[in-house]
């Protein structure tokens, strides 16, 4: 099983690469954010306090991302692995996840992050708010109290898998399709070290 986090801040590529590696290496894509707007599009009492939070540019609590990424390892105890996609988002999401892949016996292989500067973040999240009709993709505000966020409460998490020589740093900017090449390279790399 080949477990992957793909790391970074806002607008940093997650959710476009992850597109791609999940094809390549046949693996179950697990994004919070996507999950998060699955249930403000179904009007669940989850996705309405959510979007709450959202909006603002802050962190759903814990204890429901948590809950949402067990219950996704819980409906797919088959597959070849897992990307995981904007989780975990803080030191006590990184911990509960230890947890949660222990009982599987299939650790994370990388934590790959991607690296950007903030004016291209903002840059990308308000070109995507022209067409993406995401509410927290077209205020700069919120855009900035995103960032903030990620540098309070999410940027720390990387020292947890800097402990276990896990974290890899990857440049974020230039096309798609090198940043691309450059995230499949380090994968490649874990997958023949650990064949
Ligand atoms: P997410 O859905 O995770 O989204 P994101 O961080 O905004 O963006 P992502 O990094 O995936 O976007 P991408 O660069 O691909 O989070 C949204 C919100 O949900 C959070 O703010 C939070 O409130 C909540 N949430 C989610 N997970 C949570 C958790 N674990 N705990 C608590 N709260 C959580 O795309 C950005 C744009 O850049 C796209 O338009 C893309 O086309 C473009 N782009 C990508 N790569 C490019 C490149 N190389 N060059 C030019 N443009 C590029």
């Amino acid at each position: 099983m080949l477990n992957i986090i793909l790391f970074g801040p806002p607008g940093s590529g997650k959710g476009t690469q992850s597109e791609k590696l999940t094809k390549k290496y046949n693996l179950m894509h697990l994004s919070t954010g996507d999950l998060l707007r699955s249930e403000i599009q179904k009007q669940t009492s989850l996705g309405n306090e959510a979007k709450k939070l959202m909006d603002k540019g802050h962190l759903v609590p814990d204890e429901v991302v948590i809950g949402m990424i067990s219950t996704a390892l819980d409906c797919n105890p088959k597959c070849d692995g897992f990307l995981f996609d904007g989780f975990p988002r803080t030191s006590a999401q990184a911990e509960a996840l230890d947890n949660l892949l222990e009982n599987k016996k299939a650790p994370i292989a990388a934590m790959l992050a991607l690296e950007v500067s903030e004016e291209e973040m903002v840059k990308r999240l308000l070109k995507r708010g022209e067409t993406s009709g995401r509410s927290d993709d077209t205020n700069d505000q919120v855009i900035r109290e995103r960032i903030e966020e990620y540098h309070r409460k999410t940027a720390p998490v990387a020292d947890h898998y800097k402990k276990t020589g896990k974290a890899i740093y990857v440049k974020g900017e230039g096309s798609i399709d090198e940043i691309f090449a450059a995230l499949c390279n380090e994968i490649d790399i874990r997958i023949n070290t650990s064949a």
